[in-house]
């Protein structure tokens, strides 16, 4: 029999609900920019951002970091194994109801331990996924995506559908497959693949095209696993350039889409963008989205960001209103993200280790994220960079521009052209003053 649960706790007692007070408030504990039900451009702000509360950085972490032990000590961590689990899910539910999240994000082993075989670490997980599974029932939250940790078990030092080890394979697809289970039973409206181990560290010992062969042949099984359980989310790739190999395969976005097309994945997979992901690739946030979305393959997004002076992916909270706007700028060129959301995948510091830090952080990304929305919002309603956009490219509109666009002109034709034309003149791309009309919408929206 279902047992009934409901948040009793109270880990999170010194903070009551968060809500919106407006820009003037000085209030750390409420909204200054994100007003949930305020409309811009036809749709709530809630419906535009979609927020999600990332479960393995708000509830699992502890601040440990390659050189350092844990310094986070959350109320709930008296608790062990599957005790420390279940507490888990009270603390989570407690703080999505705070926040007023609308969804959130899960990999398996986040939410419950790993046991001493498969069926075991399979037990586990249902118990615990029928917890979740109660209290959503009773919570407006909703899972905006789960998927497989498959890095960091020992089991995965050489990949998972990458590994050599065709028995790893094997294991891998058996995590999926219950993840793809997990995903129907709670509603996920999408499903997540993360490389995580799947790269490789040397060529020296690595059959490069065994191995991609091998993650497309995994992920075709996956597609049809679920269509045969008739879990109908929508499938998600998140790139990411290094960390934990050398090499990734799916480096960045124009690598994940000829990936993608390369073996006839492309209709069944979307990508999920990271910011910090982006910075490690070495292009900005704005590339990456803008890259899937005119291919058609923007999916979601996981929303932090990186520090440009630090050379790894430390997942801080999205503060930098450049990006959150430009974000969100690409976010509704696309018509905003369809199944996807505006996932926290964000740590607060090691140094901000209170259980507060952790309400006061998502505050903080949920004010940058709707403040990006609303300068977005206006600069496309004035059509900023549209027009300018527009008129930089029209010489593609008529005479020989029209002619190329339009697929009439090949080398001869426009060989003609060229030795009749007269000088050629340039225009001004006029960066500098974009910069600046950027500047006066984000400082006077
Ligand atoms: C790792 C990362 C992951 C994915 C999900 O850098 O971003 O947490 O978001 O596996
Ligand atoms: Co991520």
């Amino acid at each position: 029999m279902a047992q009934s649960y409901s948040s009793s706790v109270n880990y999170f007692e010194s903070v009551n609900k968060v809500v919106y007070e407006g820009k003037d408030s000085t209030n750390p504990l409420a909204f200054k920019y994100y007003n949930s039900q305020e409309v811009i451009g036809g749709k709530t702000m809630k419906e535009h951002l979609r927020f999600s509360i990332a479960y393995w950085h708000t509830f699992t972490a502890d601040g440990t970091d390659v050189f350092g032990a844990a310094t986070m000590q959350r109320p709930w961590d008296h608790y062990k194994g599957m005790d420390l689990a279940k507490a888990r899910v009270d603390a989570a539910f407690e703080m999505f109801e705070k926040l007023d999240a609308p969804f959130f994000a899960f990999h398996d082993r986040d939410v419950a331990p790993e046991g001493s075989t498969l069926k075991e670490t399979n037990q586990n997980l249902d118990i615990i996924v029928g917890m979740i599974k109660e209290y959503m029932r009773n919570s407006n939250v909703k899972l905006l995506w789960n998927t497989a940790n498959m890095f960091t078990n020992p089991r995965f030092v050489h990949g998972a559908a990458t590994s050599c080890n065709a028995d790893v394979f094997a294991y891998a697809a058996a995590q999926v497959k219950k993840g793809l289970e997990t995903a129907k039973e709670l509603g996920a409206e999408n499903y997540v693949f993360w490389g995580g181990r799947e790269g490789y560290e040397t060529l020296l010992n690595t059959d490069l095209k065994l191995e991609l062969d091998n993650l497309a042949r995994f992920m075709h099984m996956a597609v049809d696993y679920a269509k045969e359980i008739g879990y109908t989310g929508q499938f998600l790739i998140e790139p990411k350039p290094k960390e934990p190999t050398t090499h990734q395969y799916d480096t960045d976005a124009a690598t994940t889409i000829a990936f993608l097309k390369q073996y006839g994945l492309d209709n069944h997979f979307k990508l999920n963008l990271e910011a910090n992901h982006a910075t490690l690739a070495g292009h900005t946030f704005e590339h990456e989205l803008r890259m899937a979305r005119v291919h058609g393959l923007l999916g979601s997004v996981d929303a932090n960001q990186g520090d440009p002076l630090l050379g790894w992916d430390t997942d801080e909270f999205p503060t930098d209103l450049y990006s959150t706007t430009l974000a969100m700028y690409e976010i509704l060129q696309n018509g905003g993200l369809g199944s996807g959301g505006l996932n926290f995948d964000a740590k607060v510091r090691r140094s901000s280790f209170e259980p507060d830090d952790l309400i006061y952080s998502h505050v903080a990304g949920m004010d940058a994220f709707a403040r990006g929305l609303r300068v977005a919002h206006k600069l496309i309603e004035d059509r900023v960079f549209d027009d300018v956009i527009q008129h930089r490219y029209r010489s593609f509109t008529e005479g020989i521009g029209l002619e190329i666009t339009e697929g009439r002109a090949n080398f001869h034709t426009l060989e003609q052209y060229a030795l009749n034309n007269k000088a050629i003149k340039n225009e001004s791309g006029r960066q500098e003053r974009l910069k600046a009309i950027l500047n006066q919408y984000i400082l006077e929206v």
